[in-house]
């Protein structure tokens, strides 16, 4: 399956529990795991600090469509 960027902003608005427009890392794992990912926590961990590059602990949208991208396209976790 492919995915748009539109996608994945869709995806960043079910992943945004609390709707403050950034994923944090709680919601990030509640996101993969609803979509029957359950990644490593260390390699998560990893990943997220990774992209948050701003280090403000969750992600914007930006930095999550990026995630997104990587994730799908390499499977990193
Ligand atoms: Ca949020």
């Amino acid at each position: 399956m492919k995915y748009s960027t539109q996608d994945f902003e869709r995806l960043f608005e079910e992943a945004d529990l609390n709707k403050d427009k950034k994923i944090n890392y709680i919601e990030l794992q509640a996101f993969l795991k609803s979509h029957k990912m359950e990644p490593n926590p260390d390699r998560l961990r990893k990943y997220f600090g990774m992209f948050d590059r701003d280090q403000s602990a969750s992600l914007d949208i930006k930095e999550w469509v990026r995630f997104m991208e990587v994730l799908f396209a390499d499977k990193i976790l």
